[in-house]
C-alpha cells in the first residue's frame, strides 16, 4: 500500500487513510455541530458527498485543508462581493479590531455606515443595524404591524428571508433544498398569519388582498428572487405589487438581503425604480461579517425603540468591526465595479447558454448583474413550481462534475451563483469550460 505523506499547514497526514482532511474534519464536526454544519445548505446533502472544509479565501478562490484550490461561486453567500481577504477591506478590518472588538456603545463606524447606505438607497431616511438578516426581516415585519396594526404578512412561496418563526412556510434556500419549507416547531397559530402567493403571479396577490385586504401588514417580496435560484420579477410584478400595497394601506417591503447593493448601488429597488416602504439588507453591508439591517421613511422607522415604542435590540448590532468591514466594501462599489460585475456576468451566462446549446441538455441561466443560476432539467423558472421541477440529481451530477474540476457552486440548485471583483475573464472562461464537461456527464 503506497503512503505518501504530504505536508499541509504543518500537518502531515498519512494519504494511505484514504480519508482526506475535509472528510475526517467534517466527520468530528458531526459528533458536536448538528449535521456537522453551521447552517445546513453547506451540509451537501442535497448533493451527496463531504463538504469541503474551507481553510481560507483569496480573492475568487478558495482553498481547502487538503490544500485544494477551487474557484468560488458561493461568494460567501452574496456577501463576499470584494473577493476574499480583499487588502483595503482586510487592513481596515485589522486597524479597527486593534483598537478593541465591541464596546456595546456608539461608535464612529455605525454612523458612517448608517450615511452611506441612507446616501445609495433613496427609499431608506433612517436604517437600524441587526447580525443577520434574518433579524432583519423579524424586526421589519415588527414595524410592518405596529404602523398598520394589523397582523397579516404576505410572503412568496419559494422565497426565502431567514428563519424566524413566520417565515418558515413554504420557504426557499435550504428549507427548500432539504425539502423542509414548512418547519416543526412553528405554531399553527403563528404559520396562519403568514398568506403565501405564487412569485410572478400578480393574480395571486390580488386573490389575497380580496379575500384579507383589511388585515395584510405587509408583503414581502425578493425583489429579485434568489433562494429558488435567481428569478427575475416578470415585467409589471413589482410595480403591481407597489400599487396593490399602496391601495389597501399595507406596507411593501422589499427584502434586498441578497440584493442590495449587488444587483446595483443602490439594490433592486434603483434598478426597478420602486420605492418599497421598508427594506433589509445583509451580507454585502458586513463584507463578510455578521450583519443585517433594515430601514425606511423616518416616519417609519421613528417607530422604533427608544425614540418610538416598537422594541428590537442587539448586544452586537452597529458592532465597530462588522461597520468597517461592512462601510470598507461599499467603497470599492463604484459604477466602474458595476459595469465591470455585469460585463462578467455576461460573459458566463452567454458562455453557459452557449454550452447548453452545443451539448442539448435541457437547462436554462437566468441572471442579473452579477447573481446568476444555471437550472438543470427545465427550460424556464417564473416561480417556486418551476424551481421545483429543476432535477436534483441532474444538479449533483454537475455540482460534482464542477467541485472535480476546481470549481465551488452553491452545494444546492435553490442558490445564486454569485461574482466578486476578484473574477475575471480566465476564471470565468475556465468556468465555462468546466461546466460544457460537466454538462456532457448529463447525457
Ligand atoms: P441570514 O439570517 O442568513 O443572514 O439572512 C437570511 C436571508 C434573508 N433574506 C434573503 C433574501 C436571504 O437570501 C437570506 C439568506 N440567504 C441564504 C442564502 N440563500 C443564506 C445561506 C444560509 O442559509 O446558509
Amino acid at each position: 500500500m503506497s503512503i505518501s505523506l504530504f505536508r499541509k499547514s504543518n500537518r502531515v497526514i498519512s494519504q494511505s487513510e484514504a480519508q482526506t482532511e475535509s472528510q475526517r474534519l467534517f466527520a468530528e464536526a458531526q459528533t458536536v455541530i448538528p449535521g456537522g454544519v453551521n447552517s445546513p445548505v453547506r451540509s451537501f446533502r442535497s448533493v451527496g458527498g463531504a463538504p469541503r472544509v474551507i481553510e481560507r479565501g483569496f480573492g475568487a478562490h478558495l482553498f481547502d485543508v487538503d490544500c485544494r484550490r477551487y474557484i468560488d461561486f458561493i461568494g460567501g453567500w452574496g456577501a463576499a462581493i470584494a473577493g476574499h481577504a480583499n487588502a483595503h477591506v482586510t487592513r481596515r478590518v485589522q486597524d479597527a479590531a486593534a483598537q478593541g472588538l465591541s464596546f456595546g456603545t456608539s461608535s464612529p463606524p455605525e454612523l458612517a455606515l448608517a450615511k452611506a447606505i441612507v446616501a445609495r438607497v433613496p427609499s431608506v431616511e433612517k436604517v437600524r443595524m441587526v447580525n443577520s438578516g434574518t433579524e432583519a426581516v423579524m424586526s421589519a415585519i415588527r414595524v410592518a404591524r405596529a404602523a398598520t396594526g394589523r397582523t397579516l404578512i404576505v410572503k412568496f412561496a419559494g422565497g426565502y428571508h431567514g428563519h424566524a418563526d413566520g417565515m418558515l412556510v413554504k420557504a426557499g434556500s435550504g428549507a427548500a433544498t432539504l425539502g423542509l419549507p414548512d418547519s416543526p416547531g412553528v405554531t399553527d397559530a403563528v404559520a396562519s398569519q403568514t398568506l403565501t402567493a405564487t412569485y410572478n403571479d400578480f393574480a395571486s396577490v390580488q386573490s389575497l388582498f380580496a379575500k384579507g385586504g383589511a388585515d395584510i401588514a405587509a408583503v414581502i417580496v425578493e425583489p429579485v428572487a434568489g433562494n429558488m435560484g435567481v428569478v427575475p420579477p416578470s415585467p409589471g410584478f413589482l410595480h403591481g405589487l407597489r400599487t396593490i400595497t399602496r391601495e389597501n394601506g399595507a406596507l411593501l417591503i422589499f427584502d434586498e438581503v441578497m440584493t442590495g447593493f449587488r444587483v446595483s448601488a443602490g439594490g433592486a429597488q434603483t434598478l426597478f425604480d420602486i420605492r418599497p416602504d421598508l427594506t433589509t439588507f445583509g451580507k454585502i453591508i458586513g463584507g463578510g461579517m455578521p450583519v443585517g439591517a433594515y430601514g425606511g421613511p423616518a416616519a417609519c422607522m421613528d417607530l422604533v425603540a427608544p425614540i418610538g415604542p416598537v422594541y428590537q435590540a442587539g448586544t452586537l448590532s452597529g458592532n465597530p468591526i462588522t461597520m468597517t468591514a461592512g462601510l470598507a466594501t461599499l467603497e470599492l462599489l463604484d459604477d466602474a465595479a458595476y459595469r465591470q460585475l455585469e460585463q462578467l456576468g455576461a460573459h458566463l451566462e452567454e458562455g453557459l447558454r452557449r454550452a447548453i446549446a452545443d451539448t442539448g441538455v435541457v437547462a436554462c441561466v437566468q441572471r442579473v448583474g452579477s447573481m446568476l443560476t444555471l437550472f438543470l432539467g427545465t427550460s424556464q423558472v417564473s416561480d417556486d413550481r418551476d424551481a421545483n421541477s429543476t432535477s436534483d440529481a441532474m444538479f449533483a451530477k454537475f455540482f460534482h462534475g464542477m467541485l472535480d474540476a476546481g470549481i465551488h457552486l452553491p452545494p444546492s440548485r435553490h442558490e445564486a451563483w454569485f461574482l466578486s471583483l476578484a473574477h475575471d475573464y480566465a476564471i470565468i472562461d475556465a468556468t465555462i469550460a468546466a461546466a460544457r464537461r460537466s454538462m456532457t456527464l448529463l447525457s
